[in-house]
């Protein structure tokens, strides 16, 4: 379904200048529960599709700690709806200013109740994981499937720390967050507030691929369900001396310098000149 949420100019200059923007809801609350159905199945190892993920840590039924799951959208078709809707690509192609997107990856992500430190992601900039790519265009959405507030550890984002340059402090699993706030001021020289993206469900936060993020444990006792679809520009291209963080993106790369990302590991979302290039919609749940 098409909507006209699009964020404003006002609301481009907001991400521009804070490396993040929150969108109002995008989904409503039934698909919202058709959504955290399919979710949880995936959570639980139940592969619609036989495909199995591109990885996933803990292992399947496993939620006593953070679970997190890439390519998410490969085990389900309504999984894959939700992660290759044109309005998410739509969105980021006009905060990122380009013409085109396409997945580069999904993580599923679920923070359960009570999580204690189990639940904490360490501060990082998802770019320090992405250097093959040859720009810094790249962005996340970032998909409530439920609310999810301070309690139950939402997101938080240092507004502004995308013209921070590569802090070289790339540790999604650390759990000592308070450590790390120490190093990055003390790098930074610049004291590290963070802004928590609140979201009501149906709500999805952008952020630049430089934005420093995390998050803290969920002290709730709700769980904290969400995807996080990470995006590249449509002709993004492969930057084969580049060094990154081990990451699953690593089995990611191409296999020549100066590749384009596309073809069915990049699916497109949105293309400007071309509204018939998402062809993921017309799969059916
Ligand atoms: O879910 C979180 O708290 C952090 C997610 C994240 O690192 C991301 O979406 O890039």
């Amino acid at each position: 379904m098409e909507r006209n949420d699009l964020p404003s100019a006002k609301d481009i200059t907001f991400y521009q200048q804070n490396g993040y923007w929150l969108s109002p809801k995008l989904f409503d609350d039934k698909e919202l529960e058709v959504f955290r159905n399919h979710h949880a199945a995936v959570v639980a190892g139940q592969y619609e599709t036989k495909r199995p993920p591109l990885n996933r840590e803990p292992d399947a039924g496993d939620v006593s700690r953070l679970v997190q799951i890439n390519n998410a959208y490969w085990t389900d078709a309504t999984i894959a709806r939700l992660v290759l809707h044109p309005t998410i690509g739509k969105i980021a192609a006009r905060l990122a200013g380009v013409k085109g997107i396409r997945l580069w990856h999904d993580q599923l992500l679920y923070k359960p109740p009570q999580s204690g430190k189990a639940g904490n992601i360490g501060w990082h900039q998802d770019r320090g994981y992405w250097l093959w790519l040859d720009n810094e265009n790249a962005l996340t959405a970032w998909v409530a499937l439920d609310d999810v507030d301070e309690e139950n550890g939402c997101m938080e984002v240092v507004p502004g720390s995308h013209r921070w340059g590569l802090l070289g402090e790339d540790h999604f699993y650390q759990q000592d967050i308070e450590q790390q706030t120490k190093r990055i001021e003390e790098k930074t020289g610049q004291p590290f507030k963070t802004q928590p993206c609140v979201l009501p469900a149906g709500c999805v936060s952008f952020h630049h691929c430089l934005t420093v993020h995390g998050s803290r444990a969920n002290v709730s006792d709700r769980p904290r369900i969400s995807i996080a679809i990470h995006l590249i520009p449509d002709g993004t291209r492969y930057k084969a001396d580049a060094v990154s963080e081990d990451h699953t993106n690593n089995t990611l790369r191409q296999p020549n310098d100066g590749d384009t990302y596309a073809g069915p590991y990049f699916p497109v979302l949105f293309r400007e000149d071309d509204p018939n290039a998402n062809i993921w919609m017309s799969v059916k749940s």
